[in-house]
């Protein structure tokens, strides 16, 4: 069965329009890819020190079962060049291409590989720009708010972004 899940990409190492843009390509393999969101100049959350993200947001529609999509999309960050964390490359840290899940469908997925929605999509405003850029109606299927509504809660003095 064909289902439309939400993603975000993002990259902050290397040439970072490229890396999303042979990102967006290698995804045709995964399904159709529906809308992509403008690219989105964003601050680094959570681990600070490293370089600005360029990230966006797509909407792919897909066959795969969410854990084959999971897969496909490690697939893709391999194929561009992730490092996983070690010492040289802290969790969370720099990444050339970094793709995740935000929604599938309006399933709820709660397994130890993977979580659906996103646990911190709602409080992320480099998630929420892009994502209600293409899809402000979508609502959350835990939290029941549109992807507009969620954006326009979120705390002024964020970590900032900036629509190129
Ligand atoms: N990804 C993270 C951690 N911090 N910050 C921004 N601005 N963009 C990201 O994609 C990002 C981040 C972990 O995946
Ligand atoms: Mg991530
Ligand atoms: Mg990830």
């Amino acid at each position: 069965m064909r289902k439309l899940a939400y993603l975000s990409l993002g990259s902050n190492v290397g040439d970072r329009r490229a890396n999303l843009e042979q990102a967006l390509e290698r995804l045709q393999q995964a399904g159709q890819v529906k809308a992509v969101s403008s690219f989105y100049e964003t601050a680094p959350v959570e681990y600070t020190r490293q370089p600005d993200f360029l990230n966006l947001a797509a909407a792919l529609e897909t066959e795969k079962m969410p854990r084959q999509l999971l897969h496909a999309l490690l697939e893709i960050e391999r194929a561009l060049g992730r490092k996983r964390p070690s010492a040289a490359a802290p969790v969370k840290g720099p990444r050339t291409l970094d793709i995740d899940i935000l929604l599938f469908g309006s399933s709820i997925i709660d397994t130890p590989e993977l979580t659906v929605p996103h646990p911190s999509m709602h409080e992320r405003r480099f998630v929420l720009e892009p994502l209600a850029e293409i899809a402000p109606d979508l609502r959350h299927p835990v939290l029941k708010r549109t992807m507009r509504e969620l954006r326009d809660a979120l705390p002024a003095g964020g970590a900032w972004v900036r629509k190129l």
